[in-house]
């Protein structure tokens, strides 16, 4: 079976997997660089659909639906469940409480802007936990929100407090990490550290961030902190799974995700994006932990709720994520599906297609079908049939039915003529079942 299921041993072995770096990285080419850093098997997922997804331009999740994806959310093993600020409307608070009072295993964090009256509206919502941003960089400090870097510290030294003392989990993020002036944000950080924030955050806002710069800030802020550290990847620039990966490998112990990647502008790291990378780096962790055969009906209750379809090209649950088409592909899989798979579709309930009705098809995935229609026939009569497909093929796109009917046909005729199999009508650029006795 495919390779990913970490038979070799090489791969989920925890968080601290420098141990283990070079020597099994040649037997594994999946293997993360080593790094004592690295928390690639050993991340928690703040899944920010309620929140971030909301965001999103065609998001509109009335209560009910709000609940059906904060379960489902649950259910598939997300650690923690970020939602809207009860500062932004009065349904956003009562959802808010709806939410927490259902019990679910994630935690329930809200999202608020590092001021006190949010904070104390967000206290009173029955919630496990704040996530507490304010904008760093200097184009937010002078555009949006005027205030100076003495003025945010001392703001989330009393919001965090304030929070501790509430019994709550507190995180503190910079929106713009990385425009932002990297000695004030570390001494910002480091402030906050010491009053005993649970986490800080880095967030990509603007999708600007390249994987090398994420590495080296997270990196970086690892040696200035010891608390958990979150981040949050905006996607303009194509970078967010990416960026998310190298945070971790940095030493990142939280990401935020959305289910298919829905927020501002083009959204953030996609939740099935993210595990798609990491089963392959973490196999045992990541299938321990999440329930992953529930990601396409996840995807499928966001999609509907958004009225948008989940891209051809998504990872795993696109409609060609597992479809095999080129002749030499489909001979390979069929033999051994990790020669062309990193990703199990077993792992996900899903299953793979081979292609056989095209004319870059070859006759390994013919024989298969042929098996699959219940049809017997030689070696040397699927070759025949199946350049008869591919001569039909070169005329115009076919369908599986074009196919299969042209598999048929020449059945058909094998067992009239026995040994001397006739050649399949084609008519106006159609196959043409050939009838017994014509
Ligand atoms: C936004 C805020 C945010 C916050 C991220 C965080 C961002 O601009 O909507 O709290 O870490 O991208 O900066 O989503
Ligand atoms: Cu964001």
């Amino acid at each position: 079976m495919c390779g990913t299921d970490g038979t070799s041993g090489a791969n989920g072995t925890g968080t601290r997997n420098g141990a283990n770096g070079g020597a099994n990285f040649r037997s594994n080419p999946y293997q993360p660089v080593g790094d004592f850093l690295s928390n690639v098997g050993s991340f928690k997922i703040i899944e920010s659909t309620l929140r971030e997804g909301e965001q999103f331009a065609n998001a509109y999740f009335d209560t009910e639906t709000k609940i059906k994806i904060a379960k489902a959310l649950d259910a598939f093993g997300v650690d923690y469940i970020e939602l809207t600020s009860p500062a932004a409307s009065e349904q956003s608070r009562r959802d808010c409480e709806a939410i927490c009072k259902l019990g679910l295993k994630a935690k329930i964090l809200t999202h608020v802007r590092c001021d006190m009256r949010d904070a104390k509206l967000a206290v009173e919502t029955g919630v496990d936990g704040l996530d507490v941003v304010i904008g760093t960089s200097s184009f937010l400090r002078e555009h949006s929100h005027g205030k100076d870097m003495a003025y945010i510290e001392k703001t989330a030294i009393e919001v965090i407090e304030y929070i501790k003392s509430k019994g709550l989990e507190v995180r503190f993020s910079s929106e713009d990490s990385f425009r932002s002036d990297l000695v004030d944000l570390l001494s910002l950080y480091r402030a906050v550290d010491k009053v005993g924030v649970n986490r800080v955050g880095i967030a990509d806002t603007v999708g600007c961030a390249s994987p090398r710069q994420v590495y080296d800030l997270v990196r970086t802020l690892r040696g200035v902190v010891s608390c958990d550290i979150e981040t949050h990847f905006h996607n303009d620039t194509g970078c967010s799974i990416a960026n998310a990966y190298c945070a971790l490998e940095a030493g990142a112990t939280h990401i935020d995700t959305s289910v298919l990647g829905i927020g501002e502008r083009n959204g953030i790291t996609p939740l099935g994006g993210l595990l798609a990378r990491m089963v392959v780096t973490s196999p045992e962790y990541v299938k321990s932990k999440y329930k992953l055969h529930m990601l396409k009906e996840i995807e499928d209750m966001v999609a509907e709720a958004v009225e948008v379809n989940t891209p051809f090209n998504n990872p795993i649950t696109g409609f060609c994520a597992f479809t095999h088409k080129a002749g030499i592909h489909a001979k390979a899989i069929l033999n051994n599906p990790s020669t062309y798979e990193i990703l199990n579709p077993a792992d996900f309930g899903l299953t793979r297609y081979v292609h056989f009705a095209s004319r870059l098809t070859g006759w390994n995935a013919v024989k298969t079908r042929v098996g699959q229609l219940g049809l017997t026939m030689t070696d040397d009569q699927v070759k025949e049939v199946t350049a008869k497909i591919k001569t039909l093929a070169d005329v115009r796109p076919i369908a599986i039915d074009d196919a299969d009917s042209i598999i048929r046909s020449f059945h058909l005729t094998l067992h009239e003529q026995p040994g001397k199999a006739a050649p399949v009508k084609v008519q106006n650029g159609e196959p043409v079942e050939v009838a017994n006795g014509l």
